[in-house]
């Protein structure tokens, strides 16, 4: 199957379940906004589900959280300010026991990164750039960010590039 076969199917699935919740989110939210949350499972001791196998954030505890930013390029924008949770925030809250994170996005992409790049590079999870909060046709909701600029050697190369995966919507703790 090629990768737009695949892809197509999923986004328009992924549009049916959530008309309902973007029909609310759009009522609810200023014009624009595009639905923030993210779904934690996996080696995980904290979860808010009543089958104790998921912690969900949503957009407000998501912007409730301390907003850390990081001024960088990336492969696909010039050097901006980006700004999110930090990744090691997520992991303490949801009290993450593995030592990977396997991120999914909207457009199926899956990459998995050591857990330990939380803290060596203060990884963050980005819902906005330059002010502005990203669209989902646009990086968003969730744009995971290094410091690319700060450590040039290291992550700017294109093993390092798969790293910078947008349209974020779950991660599974391993
Ligand atoms: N959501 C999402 N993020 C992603 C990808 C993707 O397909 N979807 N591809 C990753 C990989 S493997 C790389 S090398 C770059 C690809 O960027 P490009 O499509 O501009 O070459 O983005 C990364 N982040
Ligand atoms: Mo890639």
């Amino acid at each position: 199957m090629s990768m737009t076969a695949y892809r197509k199917p999923s986004i328009r699935a992924w549009a049916g379940a959530c008309c309902v919740a973007f029909a609310a989110a759009l009522a609810a939210a200023p014009a624009q906004a595009t639905p923030l949350a993210l779904d934690v499972t996996g080696q995980i001791t904290q979860t808010t589900d009543a089958a104790h196998s998921v912690y969900h954030f949503s957009e407000a505890q998501l912007l409730s959280l301390p907003a850390h930013s990081i001024s960088t390029a990336t492969a696909w924008t010039k050097k901006s300010d980006f700004v999110g949770p930090s990744l090691a925030d997520i992991l303490k809250i949801v009290g993450a026991r593995g030592q990977v994170v396997e991120l999914h996005s909207f457009d199926d992409y899956t990459y998995a990164i050591p857990a330990s790049d939380a803290d060596r590079y203060g990884v963050i999870l980005a819902y906005s750039m330059n002010g502005k909060r990203l669209q989902v046709s646009d990086f968003g909701p969730m744009f995971l960010i290094y410091p690319r600029d700060q450590y040039p050697d290291e992550l700017s190369t294109a093993g390092a590039t798969a790293k910078f995966v947008w349209q974020i919507k779950s991660l599974v703790i391993k």
